[in-house]
């Protein structure tokens, strides 16, 4: 290929990468709803998220390290739901822990066209994305960990994901409830990990998965997930959602 239709594609491509901030910028804002909101659905509804990668600019990716960059990782918040939820789904916690997590599900519902569960098994048989990333907690401490999961973005559209999709809703053991919108959902690092520095999750860090949101602050990555609902509205979790507790609903960083 001659460097003039290097350029000429290389044009097109800064082009399209300026589309999908523009469209960034416009969901990021609180109020009303972005004319470019459906399109960028129906692009991740098609292509793959390698796909999304070279769309979307580079400097929307979170910075990734090396392994010889990883720390000790303190956990916070909830470190065990068997142990300290005392309610049903703390009991069930406890019970899927027992059983090795054989038994857990995760559910995707909603805005979705074939409502279904998927197992930790059905998860891994899914296509893996690995990264070593910093986590930022509003505590204000940092540390740095490698993630193996599957893109988020995977799962929706194996579930079906309609085009009136809005918002995907995590629920927790821990009664934790909390959103992101689609262009978080479907960015190439937003993961379900099931694997922390090459083992499997461990319990203090969201056993059998978690999120991953390297975007955002430290605890919008929530732990020990059971359910995600998809959503054309917007819900701040009531009396579990990160709002009430004071903390922002979009704290990118
Ligand atoms: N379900 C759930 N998710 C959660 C939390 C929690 O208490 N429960 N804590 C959050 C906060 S404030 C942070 S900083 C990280 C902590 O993750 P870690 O325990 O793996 O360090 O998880 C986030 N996700
Ligand atoms: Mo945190």
């Amino acid at each position: 290929m001659s460097s003039k239709k290097l350029l000429t594609r290389r044009r097109v491509l800064v082009a399209a990468g300026l589309g999908s901030l523009g469209g960034i910028a416009a969901l990021r804002r609180p109020d009303g709803l972005p004319p470019t909101y459906g399109n960028l659905l129906r692009m991740g509804d098609t292509l793959t998220y390698a796909v999304h990668r070279i769309l979307l600019p580079k400097n929307a990716l979170a910075r990734e390290y090396d392994l010889s960059d990883i720390t000790s990782f303190p956990a916070t918040g909830t470190t065990n739901p068997g142990q300290t939820v005392d309610s049903p789904l703390g009991e069930q916690y406890r019970q899927l822990q027992h059983g090795a997590f054989a038994d857990w599900r995760l559910e995707v519902d909603g805005l979705v066209s074939s409502p279904r569960s998927f197992s930790l098994a059905d998860l891994m048989a899914m296509p893996t994305r690995t990264q070593v990333t910093r986590h930022t907690c509003e505590e204000g401490w940092t540390a740095i960990g490698q993630w193996t999961g599957v893109p988020l973005a995977q799962v929706l559209q194996a579930a079906g994901i309609r085009e009136t999709a809005r918002y995907a809703v995590f629920h927790s053991f821990d009664h934790w409830a909390d959103c992101i919108d689609m262009v978080d959902a479907f960015h190439p690092q937003t993961i379900l990990a099931y694997g922390m520095n090459g083992q499997d999750l461990p319990i203090q860090h969201g056993a059998p998965v978690r999120l991953r949101v390297e975007r955002q602050i430290g605890y919008k990555s929530m732990k020990y997930l059971r359910r995600i609902e998809v959503t054309d509205t917007f819900d701040d979790g009531g009396q579990f959602g990160n709002l009430q507790n004071g903390w922002a609903w979009y704290t990118g960083i």
